[in-house]
């Protein structure tokens, strides 16, 4: 089975990356979006709100798993059989990050391969940290993420600001 793995933090899912996974699941047999439990770094939404989030926006589409992982990539890459990380490409900004990170875990194993897809030019300005900056000061997140998600953000949002 031809199985990618796409990782990310994901605080919270945007239409840009739902685009990557959209496109991703027509590439692949099978697509394991990784949400990042990053002990060190605490995002706005727990990774269990995360990972239930990108399963409610992806129900529709049977080949794609959303799970969560610490720790290296590649030990993940192993643990779920895949040797294809799945990034997307916003700008040179993103290149020279991401450039880095492939070669480092293509170091690490070199069996795995990072594949690149460019963002979708409607969705190349989003971000997860613009859209949580919008929403903190009472901008219209319509567009941004999937509508279905909003009424979540805008919870968690509010509880904040109190
Ligand atoms: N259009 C297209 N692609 C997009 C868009 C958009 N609008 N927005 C984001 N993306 C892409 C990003 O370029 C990235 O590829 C992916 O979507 C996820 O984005 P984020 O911002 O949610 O996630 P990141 O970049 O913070 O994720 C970082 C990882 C979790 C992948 C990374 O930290 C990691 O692999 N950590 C594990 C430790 C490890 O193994 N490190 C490697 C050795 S140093």
């Amino acid at each position: 089975m031809n199985r990618g793995v796409y990782p990310g933090s994901f605080d919270p899912i945007t239409n840009g990356h739902l685009d990557i996974i959209k496109r991703s699941a027509r590439v692949f047999d099978e697509v394991i979006v990784a949400v990042l439990l990053n002990p060190n770094k605490k995002g706005l939404f727990s990774v269990q709100e995360r990972v239930e989030f990108i399963e409610r926006c992806t129900k529709d589409l049977p080949n794609v798993k959303v799970k969560s992982f610490s720790g290296l990539l590649i030990d993940f890459m192993e643990q779920n059989g895949s040797k294809v990380i799945i990034k997307g490409l916003r700008a040179v900004s993103d290149f020279e990050y991401e450039f880095q990170m492939a070669l480092m875990n293509n170091k690490l194993n070199p069996e795995i391969e990072t594949v690149f897809m460019m963002t979708n030019s409607e969705f190349s300005y989003l971000s997860s940290s613009s859209v949580k900056q919008v929403a903190m000061f009472g901008g219209c997140i319509k567009g941004l993420v999937p509508d279905i998600i909003i009424p979540d953000i805008m919870k968690k949002i509010k509880k904040c600001n109190r």
